[in-house]
């Protein structure tokens, strides 16, 4: 009895992936995660000082490695933070990370921050920036949401002027959009729209946003103060490659609860309908045939491109 609930407990934990170790890039080096630790006097922590991409990789293919290694180092040219490594050994070092931990499908989060300094907020005071890269396994959104599509609402808090913290730079400082977020929560809705200083609509906390009205696809220009997301990218041509009219523009709540669909855009997510915007319907307050037709056009990309990287653990058949 006890043998039986102690070996049901240890399968538990296999399927969590509590006992296999993960494997931390961190500092030029792979260590355990409990190794993984950064001090309390890094300004990543005191300040938010620090630049960060989230990738994710499919089948044993990084989706768009190169695009998220550049607006990573982007990121850090604008904030002067210099990267102790090359984009060629970033990238070397995501891939290397994915096969410390046998993963073919993963969410990979790389971090870079000032590194160690003193209590004041000068970044000269920091030395050597600290690196880490974790590749865990990728926790996907429900189904339900893709099924029934997602409600949003707009919130207070304004999207970060472009002249005061351009939302074009991926920062470790995300209190603008976490606020967001909390706004949304106490909303009773799945996510926020933030709006700019003008009114006009930004983006999601950590989504862009598009609708299809007719033959055209519109997505906010990035002087509007947004990320320029990859997934953003992606879908704009995939849509141009459906023959849909593609075009960035700024516009404003009106015109989202006006559209014939809405959707959202991220890594994490991928493209996400959304049925309800301020209790607005959105077109027929489900998943609309060409959100269902660029989810499919991109799941099909995700499975194509990429940089393949080999498993230990996988037959090598597939290479
Ligand atoms: N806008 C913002 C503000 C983001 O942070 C995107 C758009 C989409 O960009 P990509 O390049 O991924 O298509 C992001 C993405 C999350 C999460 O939990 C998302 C992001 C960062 C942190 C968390 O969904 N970034």
């Amino acid at each position: 009895m006890r043998t039986a609930t102690t070996q049901m407990r240890f399968f538990q934990r296999i399927v969590k992936g509590e006992t296999m170790g993960l494997k931390i890039f961190f500092d030029g080096k792979l260590v355990n995660k409990e190794e993984a630790v950064v001090s309390v006097f890094d300004h990543g922590l005191l300040y938010g000082d620090g630049v960060f991409e989230g990738i994710r990789s499919y089948g044993s293919l990084v989706f768009k490695l190169s695009e998220h290694i550049d607006r990573l180092f982007e990121s850090a040219h604008t904030l002067m933070l210099k990267i102790p490594m090359t984009k060629v050994e970033m990238s070397k070092a995501v891939i290397e990370t994915l096969q410390a931990n046998n993963l073919s499908d993963a969410y990979i989060r790389l971090v870079v921050t000032r590194g160690v300094g003193d209590l004041g907020l000068d970044p000269r005071k920091c030395k050597v920036a600290t690196v880490f890269i974790i590749a865990d396994k990728i926790a996907l959104y429900p189904k339900e949401y893709y099924e029934r599509g997602l409600t949003l609402a707009t919130v207070p808090t304004v999207r970060n002027h472009p002249e005061a913290l351009n939302p074009q730079l991926k920062t470790l400082n995300y209190l603008n959009n976490i606020l967001a977020k909390i706004e949304a929560t106490n909303a009773g809705v799945d996510e926020a729209i933030l709006l700019n200083t003008q009114g006009y609509v930004t983006e999601c906390t950590g989504e862009n946003i598009f609708f299809v009205k007719g033959r055209a696809l519109v997505t906010p220009p990035p002087y509007v103060g947004i990320l320029k997301g990859i997934t953003r990218d992606a879908v704009m041509k995939l849509g141009a490659e459906a023959g849909l009219h593609v075009r960035e523009d700024v516009f404003t709540r009106h015109d989202l609860y006006t559209a014939d669909e809405v959707f959202l855009t991220g890594t994490a997510a991928e493209i996400v309908p959304i049925a309800k915007i301020d209790n607005r319907v959105i077109g027929e307050g489900k998943p609309g045939r060409t959100t269902l037709r660029l989810m499919k056009a991109f799941r099909t990309i995700t499975t194509m491109e990429g940089t393949r990287y080999d498993l230990p653990a996988v037959t090598r058949s597939g290479k």
